[in-house]
């Protein structure tokens, strides 16, 4: 049943250790040292060894190998690219990961400043919005500045530029741009927390700009009908404007997932945070039944606006945006860049994914009492590119690592 408030709906950023890390930002970069997290040891191989990322090539991206990612890759330029817009706090879109991985709006880049090129409404939106304080600057500002930044490392766990000498790589790199929607501040004020009004413009803006996944790494506990009918347009309808939502399930300890995974339109693919064990998150909320994939949160290296460059995070904030990553780099590959979003949901999200025999264990709380598909990029696998973690015909399901 949903809840509906009419007041303004407060917003929560679902990573559990971005708060903790603010304080002191570590002074080593994580990207280009073995890494060892406390309770996950790093994948023991790497599945390219053509890509030079150095937190790759030290084997600090186990959640990338863990989604099969190296396949979503080319050594050429791809000719579509899926255009991702990112809910977040904010970006810092000159970070080396970021800077050559954005969608642009072409006639904003290429016009005027202070002119409206393309008569959407908004003035010099070249990268995406600022929804907080209606601007164009999506960096992260004021009491945000130097903050390790919730946006900047989700857009890396997306699109982290490959192949460019330095820190990580991701599974959207080829084939995924990044739109940055500034939904939320890091102030505590209450202009800072999302409420539907923005939700609704920001979602209307992604859509109309052409964006294909809207990734969520923050839910909340109420709605509006006005919020409700929007999202239903982009994630139940056939319309030009349809597009895939990507929507994180808490690992906080609320008994049922917030808004947008709680949502059950036919679009909605939530991500279930899963660590190397094969393991849902303790705490993990439930979710309605459907597009749950369980996608990697813990021991998540990703870029930071701090001066650290990188930090390790862990928390289903992560879980989302890889997987956005993982669907916009499937989606644009050549097998699948022509499908419509419904079309790209059933054969290979629904069809796929969801069917295969790469398999969570039931979470100890009993909201997935089947376990959750593990999402992967195995589809793509051929003769010549495979990764370790796609299972051949007939071949069992090894026991975790
Ligand atoms: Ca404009
Ligand atoms: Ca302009
Ligand atoms: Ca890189």
């Amino acid at each position: 049943m949903v809840r509906r408030i009419t007041s303004a709906c407060i917003l929560l950023l679902a990573s559990a250790a971005s708060h903790a890390a603010e304080s002191a930002p570590p002074e080593v970069s994580y990207a280009c040292r073995p890494l060892a997290c406390s309770s996950l040891i790093p994948d023991s191989s790497t599945d390219d060894s053509s890509t030079n990322d150095c937190g790759y090539r030290n084997r600090n991206q186990w959640w990338l190998d863990y989604v099969a990612g190296s396949l979503a890759w080319d050594s050429s330029p791809r000719q579509h690219r899926v255009t991702v817009a990112l809910f977040d706090d904010g970006a810092d879109l000159a970070h080396e990961e970021l800077r050559n991985q954005l969608w642009t709006n072409r006639r904003e880049a290429e016009g005027v400043p202070g002119v409206d090129d393309d008569g959407n409404g908004y003035v010099d939106d070249v990268h995406g919005w600022d929804f907080v304080d209606d601007d164009p600057n999506v960096s992260p500002e004021g009491v945000c500045v130097g903050r390790s930044s919730h946006g900047t490392l989700m857009a890396s766990l997306v699109a982290a530029e490959r192949n460019n000498g330095a820190g990580i790589a991701a599974a959207g790199s080829d084939g995924a741009r990044i739109m940055m929607l500034r939904i939320a501040g890091c102030g505590g004020r209450a202009k800072d927390r999302a409420d539907p009004d923005r939700m609704i413009r920001a979602l209307n803006y992604a859509t109309r700009m052409g964006a294909k996944i809207l990734s969520f790494s923050a839910h909340w506990p109420s709605t509006t009908p006005e919020l409700d009918a929007t999202f239903a347009r982009i994630a139940d309808s056939s319309s030009d404007e349809a597009a895939i939502v990507v929507a994180s399930v808490p690992s906080k300890g609320e008994p049922v997932a917030g808004y947008p995974a709680a949502y059950t339109f036919r679009r909605i693919v939530r991500a279930v945070p899963i660590g190397n064990d094969d393991m849902i998150s303790p705490g993990t909320s439930r979710a309605p039944p459907g597009l749950n994939l369980g996608a990697p949160s813990a021991c998540v290296l990703g870029a930071s606006a701090s001066r650290a460059g990188y930090r390790i995070d862990q928390g289903s904030s992560n879980s989302a945006a890889i997987l956005a990553g993982l669907l916009a780099g499937l989606w644009s590959s050549p097998r699948f860049a022509g499908l419509s979003a419904e079309a790209f949901t059933e054969q290979v999200v629904r069809d796929r994914m969801l069917r295969t025999r790469r398999q969570s264990p039931p979470d100890l709380s009993g909201h997935f009492p089947e376990g959750v598909p593990l999402a992967d990029a195995c589809t793509l696998a051929t003769r010549e590119k495979t990764a370790r973690v796609c299972l051949e015909p007939g071949q069992p399901r090894g026991p975790s690592k």
